[in-house]
């Protein structure tokens, strides 16, 4: 029992360490677009975060490539994002990651690079962090697509957490605000009138000095009073939500069925 103890204490400690989140897919509408890890998703290999803030992945994660689908939605339609920690509408991320999250979007053709990005959703604090409201809502958040012109875009989801964000990765490389970044390829269908102005270099538009970036959750610091990092959302971006539109629909796992053993 002596003995056990730090070892399950170990165990667990390592547990929530790794409770990081991905991407599983988008919905448009309420409709549920299908599996998209790898398929419209620029998918990384695991759920780690983003830690570097000039590191190349903060513009779409660590395998920025063109996938071979592409999600077309209409101008004024909502797109919503599913995260999943292990496996989908599961626990979604570690409770203990607290903090904003963010939707972005940039031009196709701009692979993500240069100062493109455009924030279009923004949500920090109110009555809880935007992290607490997204595992309430089955790792669901919504943005209203913008009237684009037709074209190409990124759609870049950032969830932005906390919880050893009291130190800066430049100084203490275990730790750091941690950024969870998925990008979907979406296709806008319809002639829209707005076309995205000029936005922020990802990697680039975040420093150790950027507010937001440090942030110390345990020292009673006011949550209210939280700036996330970025610009402030776009003037003609129509709105979005933390909030369920669907349950998914699960595999059929029978007892018979092998489970996976859950990745890190
Ligand atoms: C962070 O990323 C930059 C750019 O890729 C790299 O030069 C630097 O070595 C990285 N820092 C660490 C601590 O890995
Ligand atoms: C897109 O950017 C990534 C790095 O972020 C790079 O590895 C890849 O080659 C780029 N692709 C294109 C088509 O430019
Ligand atoms: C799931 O599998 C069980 C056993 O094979 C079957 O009875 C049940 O109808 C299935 N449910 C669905 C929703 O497919
Ligand atoms: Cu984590």
């Amino acid at each position: 029992m002596h003995a056990l103890a730090p070892l399950l204490l170990l165990t667990s400690l390592a547990a929530r360490a790794a409770a990081h989140t991905l991407v599983w897919g988008v919905w448009v509408n309420g409709v549920d677009q299908g599996d998209g890890r790898s398929v419209y998703i620029r998918s990384p290999p695991n759920n780690n975060p983003v830690l570097n803030l000039t590191d190349p992945a903060m513009a779409c994660n660590v395998d920025n490539r063109e996938v071979p689908q592409w999600v077309s939605v209409a101008g004024g339609d909502a797109l919503t994002f599913e995260w999943y920690h292990n496996t989908r509408d599961d626990d979604i991320i570690a409770s203990s990651h607290h903090g904003p999250i963010a939707v972005y979007a940039a031009p196709a053709a701009s692979n993500g690079s240069g100062p493109v990005w455009v924030k279009l959703f923004e949500d920090t604090y109110t009555s809880s962090w935007a992290v607490d409201r997204l595992i309430t809502a089955h790792g669901q958040h919504t943005v209203l697509v913008p009237d684009l012109p037709a074209g190409d875009y990124l759609f870049r989801a950032e969830i932005n957490a906390l919880h050893q964000a009291d130190a800066l990765y430049d100084v203490d490389p275990l730790r750091g605000a941690q950024f969870y970044i998925s990008c979907a390829q979406i296709t806008v269908t319809t002639p829209g009138a707005d076309a995205l102005p000029a936005g922020i270099a990802l990697p680039g538009a975040y420093t150790d000095a950027t507010p937001g970036i440090q942030w110390n959750l345990y020292d009673g610091s006011d949550p209210t009073t939280y700036v996330a990092p970025g610009p402030a959302v776009w003037g003609d971006a129509l709105g979005g939500s933390i909030a369920l539109v669907g349950i998914p629909v699960l595999p059929n796992v029978t007892s018979s069925a092998v489970v996976a053993p859950p990745t890190a």
